[in-house]
Parts: structure tokens; sequence; C-alpha cells
């Protein structure tokens, strides 16, 4: 037994089924376990020799087993198998975790913010800075400049900067701007819908160009709601908003047919999904 299993290792080292014939008088304990299991795992015909060379069928199910709980890796010294409970891989471990804890630690808190609060570009959010004071939604419009962005959900909280729960402050003026967010979704369930805008100052909200609520004059942080019956399929949404002084902020909810719970707008659920941004691809 012990000389057949020098030779499935011989075939597997060569790759060559007439070797492992030819290379049956090969003295035994020349090969350990640990070498049929580098020939199975390096993928060059260990299984396929085995099972040619060897009549039993015991090496080949040994190998195949022990390979899919082991992990290799190639070094100066060849192909070693690693074994976790050995202090130099525990050693290891630490380290690599001590130094990304370090690069965390040096990274800018932006840099971090952006790689790990990344939103779904599921909306896309335009703001316009205004050059002149504005009190109502459908004031004239004079924007001294804008920035395009997406976001994941409609959720800007009551506060003193327009700052996103995921995204953080949007650094943009604290006052005097207008804010657009254009959506898509796929209402999943045909029916009511309910829609709640909570805004500081102003907003209006339209669904296939059709109004559903609005307010257009400034107001502290406060809610207004509007529905409408929606058929299954494809719809699209506009949010308009604008900030003229003081506190500022901007959620949206809706309730879907039959239930009762409260979703951010953005957030999926088993009456709407919203469509990511087609536009938002080459966004940098
Ligand atoms: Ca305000």
């Amino acid at each position: 037994m012990r000389n057949t299993e020098n030779n499935t290792i011989t075939g597997a080292n060569t790759g060559t089924e007439s070797s492992t014939a030819d290379m049956g008088t090969a003295e035994p304990g020349t090969h350990t376990d640990a070498d049929i299991n580098i020939g199975a795992n390096s993928n060059i015909g260990a299984n396929s020799n085995i099972g040619g060379g060897n009549s039993g069928a015991n090496s080949n199910s040994n190998a195949n087993s022990t390979a899919k709980k082991s992990i290799f890796v190639r070094c100066k010294e060849g192909i070693r198998k690693i074994n976790w409970h050995d202090p130099s891989w525990i050693f290891l471990s630490i380290i690599v975790v001590v130094g990304l804890l370090l690069i965390h630690q040096m990274l800018p808190k932006r840099f971090i913010a952006d790689i790990f609060n990344k939103p779904e570009p599921l909306m896309r959010l335009t703001l316009e800075e205004q050059k002149t004071k504005i009190r109502t939604l459908d004031q004239e419009s004079d924007t001294a400049r804008s920035n395009i962005l997406y976001i994941d959900t409609i959720d800007f909280p009551d506060g003193t900067t327009f700052k996103h729960t995921r995204l953080g402050d949007l650094l943009f003026p604290k006052e005097d701007f207008r804010t657009t967010i254009e959506g898509e979704f796929d209402a999943l369930a045909a029916g009511e819908y309910t829609f709640i805008v909570a805004s500081d100052d102003g907003f209006r909200l339209t669904i296939n160009e059709a109004m559903i609520s609005e307010f257009t004059n400034d107001r502290p942080m406060s809610e207004t709601e509007g529905k409408i019956t929606l058929t299954k399929g494809r719809h699209s949404f506009i949010l308009r908003h604008f900030q003229g002084y003081g506190g500022v902020g901007l959620q949206a909810w809706y309730i879907g047919p039959g239930s009762e719970r409260r979703y951010l707008i953005g957030q999926h659920s088993s009456s709407l999904r919203f469509i990511p941004r087609p536009d938002a691809k080459d966004f940098k």
C-alpha cells in the first residue's frame, strides 16, 4: 500500500500516467501525505493520475478531502501548507490588523466616508446656490453655481446645515439655495401610495409630472402628506425644495398600499423598488 502511494505521488508530480506505472518500485517513505495534498492542490493532474495508476481509491479520496480543508502558499522553500496554529501566522495576522488600523487612523475621515458611505446612486440631486435671497419656491431662479451628486435616500434631517445622514455635510452654503431630486421607481403593487415630505423651507413633489403635494413658502421643518394611486410598473418623480434662511432640512417617506410602515424614499420595499440613475455611471 505504501508503494502504491509513492506511485501516486510520482505520477502527480510528473503528470504522466506512464511514469505512474514505471515508478512502482520507488522506495517507500520518500513522500509524505503532505506531498499528496500538494499534488492535489497544485492541480497538475494528481487526481487523474491517482485514479489511473492506483487501483485503490483511498489515496484519491484522502487527497481530495485533505485538499479541501487546507490552504497552501508558494514560498522560497516551495509549496507550503499553512498551519493557522503556527505562532508565526498568528504574529503576522496581528501585524496586518494593527497596520490596517493605523492606515484607518491616518487617512482623512472624509476619504473613509467616501469609501464606506458611498451611496447607491438611486437619485440625482442638484444643488443651486442663488445670487439673491430666496423666499418662495416659485421665485425666479438666479443660479450663482451648482453642484450635482447622487444619493440613495432623501434623508437630510432638520439642522443648521444641509447634512445627509450618510454623506454628511454637503459643504454648500447654509442659506439661499435650491434642491432638485430626480428619480424613478417600479411600483411592485398597484394601489394607493402616501408620500410624506418634511421640509425647511418649501417643497413640491411631482410624480409622473403631476403635483402630489407642496408647500411653497418658508417654514420650520414640518411634514406635508399627499396621496396618489399608482399602477404597477415604472414611474418617475421630482422633489424640488428651497432653503431661505435659518434652519434647513429635507426628508421624504412613502407608505405602500395596505401598509402602515414608513420607508424613506430610496429604501426598497415589497411595494417599491428604486432604479439606479443611468447617468451616475460616469459620474466622478
Ligand atoms: Ca429655513
